[in-house]
């Protein structure tokens, strides 16, 4: 019997007893350490289904200690907070009681996760009676997380929290705040007070602007830490900056140029100009305004997409000289995989997202057609470019952080119906519309090696990243309408070895249905799956 766990876990083995959790049972802490994470748990439980376990009770007990999990490989791949935390956990459920075990706090975390869902999958009336199982578990990559928009729609705290139980639930560890962009910036600079002062005001078209203060910030983060998520921070540069240059005029370029799209938006093409001195006074005073912001984080992402307008040499000049004033201040890089193009170390990790297959759609009749005249020329030479990112990259000796448009980009359309026909309405909104609609079925049928030419060994990964940018996203429901189901999708490439096999897959997701609604998160009903 396969239990219904996403991620899969390495290895498993069940038995005919059951464990019944509930009532009278409680959660006995053997190393003081684990405080925190067993009373993290008894919440969760309590959130998930209708499950209550007692205080001062017995029958779950969890300790530090890592005995018997080298049957599971060390995790391949880059932390984002550069610790070394060994995730590998067992949990063991026979007919007396429940334990469970790894070397570190956030081990034992991820094995609590697996006892969540198992008790949330066979909860009834209060109780939840357990298959006798001994599950050893680890993940294949260390980084294994979401790239969030907070910029084209403004996402307040409450809905940061929400997501991040979202990745808590699915044993993933980053969460990457695209802070910065063209349309709002949403992280304070004290130095720099016109950014969040003018630059948040607004996001696209006439949605709410807002940013995060410093203590709004700081409690996203401990409640990301107290789960166990690593809050990655995203100052995209130097492209992608026209909230700057509202803020600040005099670091925008003399003449602003922009491509009409024909539709009352268009694509500016107004960069950070590497050669003024001022310029490079705002990005020392944007990373030390923003790096003390996000103490758990080791990485610092530049961005470095999309500079439409720039010159190449320009562009790497200001990805070089970036990196080194991250590097300084003792954090690493991380950037969008056009920082490939530049002179970066092979310590710095680069974000793959543009597929080979987008550039074959440029040449489609069908897909051109769509695009505005001036934008088509420049979408082609920029496609042409990403082709050899990797190659150079790897050429760099960095590592790559996973995000295939193909895949993992959340804001692709959902590509089955829904099963309750009022989501139809919104399923045919929500997504862009130039993306190839993506099932739940195409979010697990790929390999982390085997998605991306010339990358065949898990030591050229650093990890796995889904990515939810918001232009056709407007509300918290509907950011969780493109989140769930494919969420754990994204968890299992990050952290299972084995390839999935859709029909168990489905099976596995079908009960993770209960915990959503418990949750009373929105969630797409693809018809793909026969829910709970
Ligand atoms: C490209 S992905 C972007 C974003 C857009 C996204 C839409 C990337 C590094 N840049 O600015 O929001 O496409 O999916």
């Amino acid at each position: 019997m396969n239990l219904p766990l996403i991620p899969a876990p390495a290895t498993t083995a069940t038995a005919d007893e059951t464990f019944v959790v509930g009532g009278t049972v409680g959660v006995v802490v053997q190393s003081p350490e684990l405080a925190g994470p067993a009373a993290r748990f008894i919440e969760d439980v309590r959130l998930d289904s209708d499950v209550v376990l007692s205080r001062e009770a017995t029958g779950i007990t969890v300790l530090i200690d890592s005995t018997g999990l080298d049957e599971v490989a060390p995790a391949a791949g880059l932390r984002a907070d550069n610790a070394n935390a060994d995730e590998r956990y067992r949990l063991e459920i026979t007919g007396e009681g429940v334990r469970v075990w790894g070397p570190t706090a956030e081990a034992v975390h991820r094995g609590l996760t697996s006892l969540r869902q198992l008790i949330a999958a066979h909860a009834q009336d209060g109780l939840a009676a357990l298959p006798t199982a001994r599950v050893v578990d680890g993940p294949r990559f260390a980084w294994r997380g979401l790239s969030m928009d907070v910029v084209r729609t403004f996402h307040a705290p409450d809905v940061v929290r929400r997501v991040i139980d979202m990745l808590s639930l699915y044993k993933l560890n980053v969460l990457h705040l695209h802070l910065t962009d063209d349309q709002g910036w949403r992280v304070e600079v004290p130095s720099r007070p016109m950014l969040t002062d003018v630059g948040a005001k607004g996001a696209i078209g006439d949605r709410p602007g807002g940013y995060y203060t410093q203590d709004e910030l700081a409690e996203l983060v401990a409640y990301a830490a107290e789960r166990f998520v690593t809050v990655v921070p995203e100052i995209d540069m130097p492209g992608h900056t026209t909230a700057v240059f509202s803020a600040y005029p005099e670091l925008a370029p003399a003449e602003l140029r922009s491509v009409d799209l024909g539709n009352g938006t268009s694509i500016p093409l107004n960069t950070l100009d590497p050669e003024r001195p001022e310029i490079w006074s705002f990005v020392e005073d944007v990373l030390d305004g923003v790096i003390p912001q996000f103490p758990q984080s080791a990485y610092v992402h530049i961005g470095g997409d999309e500079a439409w307008g720039m010159a190449d040499e320009a562009h790497a000049a200001f990805v070089e000289r970036t990196a080194a004033l991250v590097r300084a201040r003792g954090k690493r890089v991380v950037g969008w995989q056009e920082i490939a193009r530049a002179s970066i170390s092979s310590d710095d990790v680069v974000q793959y997202w543009l597929e080979p297959r987008q550039l074959d759609s440029m040449d489609d009749d069908a897909v051109s057609s769509t695009l505005p005249p001036d934008l088509l020329p420049v979408l082609v030479e920029h496609m042409k470019k990403a082709e050899q990112d990797v190659p150079r990259a790897l050429a760099h000796g960095s590592r790559l952080l996973l995000s295939p448009v193909s895949r993992l980009y959340f804001d692709s359309p959902h590509a089955a119906e829904s099963s309750d026909p009022a989501q139809e309405e919104l399923r045919k909104r929500v997504g862009l519309p130039f993306y190839t609609p993506i099932s739940v079925r195409d979010g697990i049928d790929w390999n982390p090696t085997g998605i991306t030419p010339g990358v065949d060994s898990d030591a050229q990964i650093v990890g796995v990243e889904a990515a939810i940018w918001c232009e056709t996203i407007t509300t918290p429901e509907e950011l969780e309408f493109m989140l769930l189901p494919r969420l754990p999708g994204a968890s299992e490439k990050g952290w299972s070895r084995t390839p999935t096999d859709w029909p168990d897959y489905a099976s596995r997701l079908a009960p993770h249905s209960t915990t959503w609604r418990h949750r009373d998160w929105t969630w797409f009903q693809s018809s793909e799956i026969d829910w709970a």
